[in-house]
């Protein structure tokens, strides 16, 4: 059964080229259950402190203006394969056919969504982009045909 979640953000540059729909789905499809969603347009000290460990990189200014957001429930690890963090793969090119990244990103800066990288990194970034009454608790039908 999932007792994880994990936070995705759709980037301006996903909710642009219209794959909101199409990156929901992956995780719909993988069996995720959606949680929280909501479409926000966040402060730059928002965008600060949820990218506070890159603050030294080159990169850092560049990081602004993320969309809509979602925490979702399943495994973390799991989503991570969907969206594949650059932090161990930084170019589109590097992630597999078949990710988010893979079929949708070509430049690093332009790679459509964020995925927590860990379950402890997961609860900090849902805790700074939602509050907890915006987490919503229900019992998903599939949940016994989607877990063993
Ligand atoms: O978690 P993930 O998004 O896969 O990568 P991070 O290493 O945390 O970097 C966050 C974000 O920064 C990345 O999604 C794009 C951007 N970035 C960049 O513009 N140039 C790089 N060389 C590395 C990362
Ligand atoms: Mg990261």
């Amino acid at each position: 059964m999932a007792d994880e979640q994990t936070f995705i953000a759709i980037k301006p540059d996903g909710v642009q080229r219209g794959l909101i729909g199409p990156i929901i789905s992956r995780f719909e499809n993988r069996g995720f259950k959606l949680v929280a969603m909501k479409l926000t347009s966040p402060s730059k000290e928002h965008l600060e402190t949820h990218y506070s460990d890159l603050s030294s990189k080159p990169f850092f200014k560049g990081l602004v203006s993320l969309a809509p957001s979602a925490p979702w429930s399943g495994r973390v690890r799991t989503s991570s394969r969907l969206a594949v963090p650059s932090s161990v793969l930084p170019t589109p090119l590097a992630s597999a056919p078949g990710t988010i990244r893979g079929d949708f990103a070509i430049d690093v800066g332009r790679n459509v969504c964020h995925g927590s990288d860990s379950v402890e990194s997961a609860k900090k970034e849902i805790a700074l982009w939602f509050t907890p009454s915006e987490i919503l608790k229900w019992t998903s039908a599939q949940a016994a045909w989607v877990y063993e």
